[in-house]
């Protein structure tokens, strides 16, 4: 049986940290699509559209993920897709309370699909894109926490602000 797991999140933008956890899982998992929603609690900086082409051109090599985007509820998508899984990346404990309630509320509506979670690899450990769009608002350097093409792509947002 195939293995396919919804990488669902923001991506506002994508970083290192999100691209770590979509590399590893798409070695576990037979396929992975990276999933663009549109939290309804944060006001984005990149449209749908940009953080799909953002998160597209940083995965382009690798052949079993794919991006998509979806504006219902993650477990009906995850249900439409047929993915047995939700992958999502972990990175303090400050993430722990957030993601267990998410995960709660996911299990109540459909209770076969569960959620994995991937420990943030250690040098991403407190990297979010919050942060990233923070510090590159003020033009500061962010070349070793975002693919470069999203570096641009910030430095272009950022350009009317100078
Ligand atoms: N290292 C490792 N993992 C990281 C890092 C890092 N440095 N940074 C982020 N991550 C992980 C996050 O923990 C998350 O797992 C994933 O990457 C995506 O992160 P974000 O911040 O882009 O995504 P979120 O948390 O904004 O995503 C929220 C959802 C889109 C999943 C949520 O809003 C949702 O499910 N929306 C659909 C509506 C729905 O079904 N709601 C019911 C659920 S209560």
């Amino acid at each position: 049986m195939s293995r396919l797991a919804i990488c669902p999140g923001s991506f506002d933008p994508i970083t290192y940290g999100h691209l770590d956890i979509i590399q590893r899982g798409a070695k576990v998992f037979d396929q992975v699509i990276v999933t663009v929603f549109n939290n309804q609690s944060k006001q984005p900086l990149f449209s749908v559209e940009e953080r799909m082409e953002l998160l597209k051109a940083v995965t382009k090599d690798l052949e079993n993920v794919r991006v998509d985007t979806s504006s219902g509820l993650l477990m009906d998508y995850a249900r439409e897709q047929n993915a047995q899984v939700i992958l999502r990346g972990l990175r303090a404990v400050s993430d722990f309370e957030y993601e267990m309630q998410i995960t709660s509320m996911n299990r109540k509506l459909n209770e076969n699909i569960e959620t994995f979670f991937m420990m943030t690899n250690n040098q991403y450990s407190f990297l979010s894109s919050s942060m990233v769009k923070e510090v590159a608002k003020y033009h500061a350097n962010v070349s070793d926490l975002v693919p470069e093409v999203v570096e641009q792509a910030l430095k272009h947002k950022f350009a009317q602000n100078k």
